[in-house]
């Protein structure tokens, strides 16, 4: 394969506490035995597993507040991504991060904007999702901390994920980019706004404007001034026709092929620094083809190509 080999970092966090429906925390495992190991390493990459970040199970604890239920847990186990991703880092090798509900975000992606803040640069951020993740516990309809991430990192809060590292905002409105978003609050609405994050892409801009488009235009936002940018890649990004094993299905998404070209064209622009994945539900999956979906589209991330 073409591409330049990548020393890859696996770090699976079986996270289901963001959630209110369970089972995602199995997603580490499913896409582990969905080959994802092998399969990288045929493309020539050299892959490290780092093994499952430990996870408080949820019905040993308390769920605190029910605005941002398990806040504390999720906290714990997100200072512990965000270490071991800047560690990672530091070893020159690429983070490939596999979750567990989306609040694992908030930990991955500080620990990348930590690296680099030692280094003077800040990164992109590309966020694939059907969600927008933009809710505060003030805002947030569920109280699911797994619709809270992206407001933790550009510094809305909750306040104990967003100075993970003890610092924030991690990343700023101009290089976050939101890609696919098809089920936006109407709170969360505002908090987009009052951010200041102006790159958001719904599902009608790419069926209006076509994938590339869509991709080339958020791949400069991301890198514009960045060192790089961290993909997150939330599976039910994904149709739930090709991906039904997912947290929140939601209708309307993004087809096989399209999630393919998304990722080869990251491939192809060479500026991904690190990657997640997060959100595969192997209870409501159909003979794991969503953890195949999942290790097939992180294959073209990491330069996979047909031909
Ligand atoms: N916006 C809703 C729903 C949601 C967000 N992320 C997921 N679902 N996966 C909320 O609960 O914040
Ligand atoms: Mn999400
Ligand atoms: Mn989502």
């Amino acid at each position: 394969q073409a591409l330049p080999p990548r020393k890859i970092k696996l770090i699976g966090v079986p996270l289901d506490m963001g959630a209110s429906r369970r089972g995602v925390d199995m997603g580490p495992s499913a896409v582990r035995v969905a080959g994802l190991e092998a399969r990288l390493e045929a493309l020539g990459h050299q892959v490290t597993d780092g093994g499952n970040i430990s996870v408080a199970i949820a019905e040993t604890k308390h769920s605190g507040e029910q605005n941002a239920r398990y806040l504390q847990e999720i906290t714990e186990t997100c200072t512990k991504a965000a270490g071991m991703v800047t560690k990672a880092l530091e070893q020159g090798m690429t983070p490939l991060v596999i979750g567990g509900d989306h609040s694992v975000a908030a930990g991955s992606v500080s620990g990348v904007a930590e690296y680099y803040r030692h280094q003077n640069q800040r990164i992109g951020l590309l966020w694939i999702d059907a969600h927008g993740d933009m809710n505060t516990p003030e805002t947030s309809p569920s109280g699911n901390v797994h619709g809270m991430p992206l407001a933790a990192l550009l510094g809305l809060g909750p306040e104990s994920l967003a100075n993970i590292c003890g610092w924030s905002p991690k990343v700023l409105p101009e290089n976050t980019v939101l890609i696919g978003v098809r089920d936006i609050d109407a709170t969360e609405k505002e908090n987009i706004k009052r951010a200041g994050v102006t790159e958001v892409y719904t599902m009608r801009d790419i069926d209006e404007r076509g994938m590339r488009t869509v991709m080339e235009e958020a791949l400069r936002a991301a890198g514009r001034g960045t060192a790089g940018y961290h993909v997150s890649l939330d599976m039910d990004w994904i149709d739930p026709e090709d991906a039904p094993g997912v947290g929140t299905p939601v209708r309307g998404g993004a087809t096989y092929r399209e999630a393919h070209l998304a990722m080869e064209i990251i491939a192809d622009h060479g500026r991904m620094v690190s990657f997640e994945l997060v959100e595969v539900n192997p209870v409501i999956d159909e003979h794991n083809r969503t953890a195949d979906l999942a290790v097939e589209l992180i294959c073209s991330a990491f330069g996979k190509k047909i031909l």
